[in-house]
């Protein structure tokens, strides 16, 4: 531990943030005062200046007011920083401020700020006061704070600053608090400044960044409403910061601003969309990765800036951090994971193929869909209905005029061994009093929100005027479960679908509107979209629910939904079932799944799918997909084709179009379409064995289900921005068209070798990009060298395929290596993992034998399960005799790849196989 103090003055404001981000190793430094206006102001490079007035319309007055410095052109500044960023400044002008620029006013050296006055270490770690003298010009400044540093693990640490006299808001989400390590046994350090306050966090083996509040001219403020903390990045290579639409990596050599604040919002660039999730990864100069997450359901924003340096800026709440030191992307994932919650194991019919679209209108037309996709053959597990199944979009009712035979259709899907899922919209119609249940219980139990003064508070959503239950009120799901109960009785889905839970209001705050109070009319709001008040398409923050105001709770609104609607399907199924949510929060993995919401029929949102899904494996929500085809605006064949075609490898696959859009479902196109789409979603289904596999790994440490390719070739940087292609597990590559009338793609290959899973190939890469032919029927797929995949023939249910032999495709290494496993279960009894009711088989494959070895035999299916084909591929030369078990086994043998391939092998997986090659 080391005490630095330091006073700072403008002339060597430079030089210490030079010592800072260097990391020197120089303990105190100590510099002359010097309050001249000018000297202070002058901050360069200007990446270091800070942004004093984030809201809409600063002014020279306004920033002068607040004691910061104005300078509305760049002074000559010896920056070698390249400047092209500052043109897309807006954000001082009032239009925008999601896309930022270098800021105008910007805090001086000098800043007023925190110290530290006591510094205490303790049993888990430290205990500080941090004291400022004068308020800051934010209303309700606190000025005694103290900081709580937790040794919480190896590779995590906590720490949390709280007003030291009262108590504020928290997250009400439960965290584990392990007990506290060593201070010797951590892979990190801490140290701090004292005056101002400053916390450093590094990485004991390399000194790199890990968090550094040390930037003299980015004081912390913890005002009321009003919470600012900066720090500097190691590098300018950013994860995270969701749900955000746009590429994977965020550059952090260019200004950007994320907003935090849930919103039914059709996914656009610099917006705030459904789900809140501040957590971010960087990869360090040395290659090496943490993370950090900010706990806090406020809203919130985060700057990127070129420092580069990031600040989260929230209007509530504490100042409450977990750091994540990896040293792997992976092992960040699995560290936040851990921390936040390990997510839900889906059933096994849930990675088959879904579909749905608002509006089929009746039950004739829903027939017809079903018949014209079942018809053609194409492997389908799930119907789902939107809105339009519900009488006069009430909850827990369906149209019986419309859908007449409705429950008789669903029996049919289950005779089919298919599966049916609802729509549920929070919203609740108050316009039947007496004669609707769900609302007039509600009523009776007090679960619905209350406005300021008290009275149950109305919006408006489909039904036309709403009430909105509150899931964090003690009744509240006791009075979800009671209709679920009752309408699983007459209707009986299998999952359900939460929608519009940010929640969404088509009436700004209420029907009568908001109040005026500092939490309807904040001092300060992050520059979410919409007119720049809170309530906008949602509830009034001034709202009342049970743990504490909507203001507070409104990030969490999804979340708490999801909780209750995982409970009541555990208590109606007694089976693992789907919660599919648009509106997420950090640990929502552990009650349910998210889809990407209204996504539009375009080109550009088929790319960003891609980053959008491998972000939610980062969250935690690793069961995540994007509507096939496109949920707004009319699709078309080609882009439907090439959407399929990439939607065969999300994690959740659904075909779902909006209402007035014309069908999308596979049997609405052309005949060669057809062929083509089918061939892609019977490709899937044949995967699945290996991508139940991956979720079984997500249940043991929270590793993602797909990945970016960063993720398993770290060392790589070009990788780092590689959003297009993606990786199931770390072994099989998918490189899909992603533009309109494209046949040829640039790929990249990290270095090793690839087998392309079609034509059994091998492309030897040392790391560049190759070309690939891809015509309309293709999507390239690729097997890492050194990798075995499990795989079944594909059925038109996967209650069907699960019943087909398992196949078996190895990718030998140059050292004629390769591994693999499979984990196989009945696909949706409750904690099958926890119960051992499982079983495990390890495949290896070393020098002339492959062989499966159980590792654990806790689930045997009634058909047995049976080893079909067998393909290895980049065998080093061709094998005279095969043995299978010690019996010689016919094979065929392909001399253009060098494969050996066992047509039938038939024996049982559940004990140990050995084939040797000689
Ligand atoms: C700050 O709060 C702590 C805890 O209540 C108290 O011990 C300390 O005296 C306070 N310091 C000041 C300067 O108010
Ligand atoms: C829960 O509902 C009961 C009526 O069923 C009501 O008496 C009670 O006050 C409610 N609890 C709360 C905390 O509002
Ligand atoms: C609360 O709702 C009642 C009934 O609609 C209304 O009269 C009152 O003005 C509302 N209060 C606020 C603060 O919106
Ligand atoms: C194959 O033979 C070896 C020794 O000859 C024996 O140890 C092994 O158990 C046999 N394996 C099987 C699967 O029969
Ligand atoms: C597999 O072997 C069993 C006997 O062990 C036999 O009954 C069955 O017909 C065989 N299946 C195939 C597809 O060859
Ligand atoms: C330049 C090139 O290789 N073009 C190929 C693109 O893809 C089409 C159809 O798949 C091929 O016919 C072209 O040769």
């Amino acid at each position: 531990m080391m005490i630095a103090a330091y006073v700072s003055s403008a002339a060597t404001a430079l030089a210490l943030l030079c010592h800072v981000i260097a990391a020197a190793e120089e303990d105190v430094v100590v510099l002359n005062s010097d309050n001249d206006q000018n000297t202070i102001c002058d901050v360069n490079p200007y990446v270091y200046r800070f942004d004093c007035h984030p809201e809409y319309y600063s002014s020279p007055s306004r920033c002068n007011n607040r004691g910061c410095c104005w300078r509305d052109t760049l002074s000559s500044s010896s920056s070698s920083i390249n400047d092209d960023s500052i043109n897309t400044i807006v954000n001082n002008d009032g239009k925008s401020s999601s896309k930022i620029g270098r800021p105008y006013c910007y805090f001086p050296v000098n800043y007023p700020s925190y110290k530290v006055t006591q510094w205490a270490e303790t049993n888990y770690g430290y205990r500080a006061v941090l004291i400022k003298e004068a308020s800051s010009p934010w209303p309700n400044d606190i000025l005694n704070l103290t900081l709580y540093i937790w040794f919480q693990s190896q590779t995590v640490l906590h720490f949390k600053i709280v007003d030291s006299k009262n108590a504020r808001y928290e997250v009400p989400i439960e965290m584990p608090k392990p007990p506290a390590v060593k201070p010797s046994t951590t892979d990190y350090s801490v140290e701090y400044f004292s005056s101002p306050f400053g916390l450093k966090v590094l990485r004991k083996s390399t000194g790199a960044t890990l968090f550094n509040s040390i930037i003299s001219t980015a004081p912390l403020i913890y005002a009321d409403q009003f919470l600012q903390i900066s720090t500097l990045l190691d590098s300018p290579w950013l994860y995270g910061l969701g749900e955000n639409y746009g590429p994977l990596l965020i550059d952090a050599t260019q200004y950007r601003k994320f907003t935090f604040w849930a919103r039914d919002q059709i996914p656009i660039m610099h917006s705030n969309l459904y789900g809140a999730h501040p957590f971010y990864m960087n990869i360090e100069k040395s290659k090496e990765a943490h993370g950090v997450f900010f706990l806090n359901s406020n809203a919130m924003e985060v700057d990127v800036q070129p420092a580069p340096a990031l600040t989260f800026r929230t209007i509530g709440g504490v100042l409450d951090f977990y750091i994540f030191t990896g040293p792997t992307l992976e092992n960040v994932v699995q560290q936040y994971v851990q921390t936040i919650g390990i997510p839900a194991m889906p059933p096994f019919w849930g990675l088959g193929f879904h579909l749905c679209r608002w509006k089929y209108n009746n039950i004739d037309r829903l027939k017809t869909i079903i018949k014209r996709n079942k018809d053609i053959g194409i492997p389908y597990d799930v119907q789902w209905s939107d809105i339009d199944y519900m009488e006069n979009e009430k909850l827990w009712t369906y149209d019986k005029v419309n859908y007449n035979g409705l429950p008789q259709l669903i029996d049919q899907l289950h005779k089919d061994t298919m599966k049916y899922i609802i729509i549920l919209d929070p919203g609740i119609s108050d316009k039947y009093p007496g004669r609707y249940p769900p609302y007039d219980r509600g009523v009776q139990q007090n679960v619905f929100i209350r406005n300021y003064t008290g009275h149950i508070l109305q919006g408006q959503v489909w039904p036309g005027p709403t009430v909105y239950p509150d899931f964090t009120h003690p009744n509240a799901t006791s009075w979800w479960l009671k209709d679920a109960e009752d309408f699983h009785k007459v209707l009986p889905y299998d999952g359900l679908w939460i929608d519009m839970n940010e929640p969404s209001n088509f009436v700004s705050g209420s029907s009568v509107g908001c109040t005026m109070n500092n939490l309807d009319r904040p001092p300060f709001v992050p520059a979410i979209s919409g007119d720049g008040t809170l309530e906008f398409k949602t509830l009034c923050g001034s709202a009342r629910q049970h743990v504490s105001t909507h203001y507070n709770l409104h990030n969490m609104y999804g979340l708490h939904e999801a909780m209750a609607t995982h409970e009541v399907l555990l208590k109606i199924m007694k089976k693992r079932s789907l919660s599919v949510s648009r509106s997420t929060f950090p640990s929502h993995g552990k009650y349910g799944q998210h889809w990407t919401g209204d996504v539009r029929a375009t080109w550009t949102d088929l790319y960003y799918s891609i980053p959008g899904l491998l972000n939610f494996q980062m969250f935690g929500i690793p069961f995540v997909g994007a509507d096939v085809c496109g949920f707004s605006g009319n699709s078309n064949e080609e882009l439907c084709i090439r959407w399929t075609q990439l939607g065969a490898f999300y994690p959740f696959m659904r075909n779902h179009n909006d209402g007035d859009s014309i069908d999308q479902d596979p049997g609405a196109w052309g005949t060669s379409a057809q062929k083509i789409m089918k061939e892609a979603i019977e490709l899937r289904y044949s995967l699945l064995p290996f991508m139940y596999t991956q979720f079984y790994l997500n249940q043991l440490d929270g590793s993602p289900v797909i990945r970016p390719l960063s993720f398993a070739f770290q060392a790589d940087v070009e990788t780092y921005k590689i959003d297009k292609q993606f990786l199931w597990g770390s072994s099989l590559l998918i490189s899909p068209i992603l533009e309109r009338g494209k046949f040829n793609l640039t790929a990249y290959f990290p270095s090793g070798g690839w087998y392309d899973v079609f034509n059994h190939f091998k492309l030897t890469s040392v790391g560049r990009y190759y070309y690939l032919n891809t015509p309309l029927n293709k999507i390239n797929l690729h097997l890492r060298e050194g990798n075995i995949i499990p795989w079944q023939q594909s059925a038109v249910t996967t209650a069907k395929s699960r019943k087909n032999a398992i196949n078996l495709m190895a990718g030998l290494d140059t050292k004629q290596a390769a591994t693999g496993q499979l984990f196989w279960d009945d696909g949706d009894s409750l904690d099958t993992i926890g119960k051992k009711l499982y079983t495990l088989i390890k495949f290896t494959a070393s020098r002339g034998t492959l062989y499966g070895k159980v590792q654990l035999k806790g689930y045997r299916p009634v058909d047995e399960l049976r080893l079909g084909s067998i393909a290895i591929l980049g065998v080093d030369r061709k094998p005279t005799t095969l043995l299978l078990n010690n019996k010689t086994k016919e094979f065929q043998w392909r001399d253009d790849v060098n494969e050996i391939f066992i047509t039938n092998a038939n024996v049982t997986l559940l004990e140990e196989f050995t084939t040797v090659w000689i």
